[in-house]
């Protein structure tokens, strides 16, 4: 039965990452302390190696401790970089804690403090210098602390503003040092704080343009965020497509309306999945698949190895699942229909409006045609629950 193509082995090619913070998670909640024992950047690198990932992704200080001396980060490096070329785990994405530490209690990038803000944009500088060292082509900007719980602290132009200096600041940093790393932002509608800037995609590709280098910077999607705003994911995705900025995806599952649940890939909505990784897989998108999820907070370091494995067998399946929802007859006939009264829209000429204008449309006919998405929509979940 198994052959190459359905035994969901992960391979270095379907690009599958975590970051270190996401198998690293020790189950700490705002109610409870952890409950799985802290684990060093290199055993979680063997980690993601001995489940099949290709790739690893840190912030800063998921590798060098905060307050480490430059002695301890040039070991703590080293023997990264030994446990990278042991393991063939490569490190495609980098990113910046500004949120952890109190400084950035009220933000960093958008801090009132313009201090906070200088320390953010040089502990930003120092942890792309790291990135790109280890690798990274992609640099991930989420933002959790810049927002506001009210908006008497500060005005949002201030926010906009800020942010758009902050990131003006690191492309000339990018530029100057020569560095190949393009910027990906992560928006995200709140937690931690009440209200976060940039919320949803749709506001990071309107802000995009508004930089000045607005060809370095794309969006870093993730399915909880537009989720737990109420949006569709895939929608916000094919937005970023169109648009040339899906740079880095983050790969997790989310209840609306809940807390930021960071589940494993497909948990939740295996519906809403299947359609992501049909679009990802068909427009050709090549770029990391990166895992942003943690365990539960139940899981053992066990449960640990089986959260990870979930998420990339469960993309596999998926992705086969669209390769069967392209190959079947009954599928295929049905979106044929749906088509048959299809055909490109002619673009603008006078002569076009004048013909368009004297046209008779039969508008009783057109409202009384219906179409097949009860059937059609049907046939997806039983192609999903196994039986087709
Ligand atoms: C944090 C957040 C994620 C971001 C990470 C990158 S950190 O865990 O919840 O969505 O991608 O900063
Ligand atoms: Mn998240
Ligand atoms: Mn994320």
């Amino acid at each position: 039965m198994p052959d190459t193509q359905t035994d969901f082995t992960p391979t270095p090619a379907d690009k599958f990452t975590f970051g270190l913070w996401t198998v690293g998670n020790i189950g700490r909640d705002p109610f409870g302390e952890p409950v799985r024992a802290p684990r060093s950047p290199v055993e979680l690198v063997h980690l993601l190696a001995e489940v099949g990932a290709w790739g690893v992704n840190f912030h800063d200080n998921d590798l060098v401790p905060i307050d480490a001396t430059s002695a301890e980060r040039d070991r703590i490096v080293r023997d990264f970089k030994q446990a990278l070329s042991e393991t063939g785990v490569v490190v495609p994405m980098a990113t910046t804690n500004l949120f952890t530490d109190p400084a950035f209690r009220d933000g960093a990038f958008t801090s009132n403090d313009a201090q906070v803000r200088a320390y953010a944009l040089q502990k930003t500088m120092r942890a792309i210098d790291l990135g790109v060292e280890l690798g990274a082509k992609t640099y991930v900007f989420w933002g959790g602390r810049e927002g506001v719980e009210t908006d008497v602290a500060k005005s949002p132009l201030d926010g906009l503003k800020r942010m758009r200096d902050a990131l003006n600041f690191l492309s000339g940093y990018v530029r100057d040092q020569g560095y190949n790393l393009r910027f990906a932002l992560e928006p995200k509608p709140n937690e931690p704080r009440g209200d976060i800037y940039l919320a949803t995609v749709g506001s990071a590709l309107a802000f995009i343009q508004t930089l000045d280098h607005p060809e370095m910077v794309g969006v870093n999607p993730e399915v909880a965020h537009e989720t737990m705003a109420g949006l569709n994911f895939l929608h916000a995705v094919a937005q970023a497509w169109d648009a040339g900025k899906l740079f880095h995806i983050d790969l997790n599952d989310q209840v609306i309306g809940r807390y930021d649940q960071d589940f494993r890939f497909g948990a939740q909505n295996p519906k809403v999945a299947f359609f992501l990784v049909q679009f990802l897989e068909s427009v050709g998108y090549d770029g990391s698949r990166h895992f942003d999820a943690h365990a539960y907070r139940t899981a053992d370091a066990d449960d640990v190895k089986a959260f990870a494995r979930g998420c990339m067998r469960t993309y596999l399946i998926l992705k086969e699942k669209a390769r069967r929802f392209a190959e079947d007859g009954e599928i295929q006939g049905l979106l044929s229909q749906i088509r048959a009264q299809d055909a490109a829209t002619e673009p603008y000429s006078r002569e076009a409006a004048q013909a368009l204008g004297a046209r008779d449309f039969d508008r009783q006919a057109l409202g009384a045609r219906g179409q097949p998405y009860e059937a059609l929509d049907q046939l997806v979940i039983e192609l999903l629950l196994g039986v087709r």
